[in-house]
């Protein structure tokens, strides 16, 4: 995260961390005990990916970090990555996948002050274009091209962004066709405020009848924090039927 400020888990629960053999690898978001949703492209080895080479974690401070009082680890039993991803395209249209996990005892998530459930969008919902949205992740916290684990924060961090309508967005001088019906696109009005490499598969949250729902996951960008060069994510409320297909999960109106 550019910009923001660091944040114990307490403040987004729901985050969870995916972990490539020992090494972090991306956000996700705990959807319901069993289910975290994040970003296909995490998976880059698509159908041929190696379930056992990855560990989700819930309730994590810091990705370099054990606090055992706090966390919980997690193996995947099954991995679901959207059937229209494709990874060549450059747009990273449908960038959505499902891990279902369980931890050595065989359970799934217990709630606890560090580990909670964030809610997803009723159907229907209308994306609040113009509205802050929270973000968070454990990814870059500057804008540079090494590709270099040590940049990470580490640290969790989280900040706000504004949704831009994709009015905007498919300007040429912003993404032009590059973005899809199945993202939007969020920044700063002076670009300070962003998600970088490190954050996808995380959470964007927004408040909608005056409760926080995930709207968004942190898909892609052109750098972070640069002008006209928002972040885009995958637009979730355009999901609710696959998601529902693939986990057996409802979304609630009311409640
Ligand atoms: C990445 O590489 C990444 N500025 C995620 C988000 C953004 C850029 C890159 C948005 O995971």
């Amino acid at each position: 995260i550019i910009g923001g400020l660091r944040a114990s888990i307490e403040s987004q629960p729901w985050l969870a961390s995916i972990f490539k053999y020992n090494t972090f690898s991306c956000g996700g978001t705990l959807i319901s005990p069993c289910w975290v949703l994040t970003a296909a492209h995490c998976f880059p080895d698509g159908k041929r990916t190696i379930k056992d080479k990855y560990s989700v974690y819930l309730g994590k401070d810091a990705t370099n970090e054990t606090n055992l009082d706090k966390e919980q680890k997690f193996k995947i039993t099954k991995l679901v990555l959207h059937p229209e991803f494709n990874s060549d395209s450059e747009d990273f249209n449908n960038d959505i996948a499902l891990l279902q996990i369980v931890d050595s005892n065989g359970q799934c998530a217990q709630k606890t002050d560090s580990v909670r459930i964030a809610c997803l969008p009723p159907p229907q919902q209308m994306m609040p274009y113009g509205a802050y949205c929270h973000i968070a992740g454990y990814g870059h916290e500057k804008n540079d091209d090494i590709p270099d684990t040590f940049r990470y924060s580490r640290f969790m961090k989280e900040t706000k962004v504004e949704i831009l309508s994709n009015i905007v967005c498919e300007r040429k001088d912003y993404y032009g066709n590059r973005v899809t019906e199945n993202q939007f696109c969020a920044a700063s009005p002076k670009w300070t405020e962003d998600a970088c490499q490190g954050d996808s598969g995380g959470p964007l949250l927004c408040k909608a009848n005056n409760r926080m729902f995930l709207f968004g996951i942190i898909s892609w960008g052109e750098g972070c924090a640069i002008k006209k060069k928002p972040g885009v994510y995958t637009k979730v409320t355009n999901y609710n039927k696959w998601i529902a297909e693939q986990t057996g999960l409802h979304t609630y109106t009311e409640g």
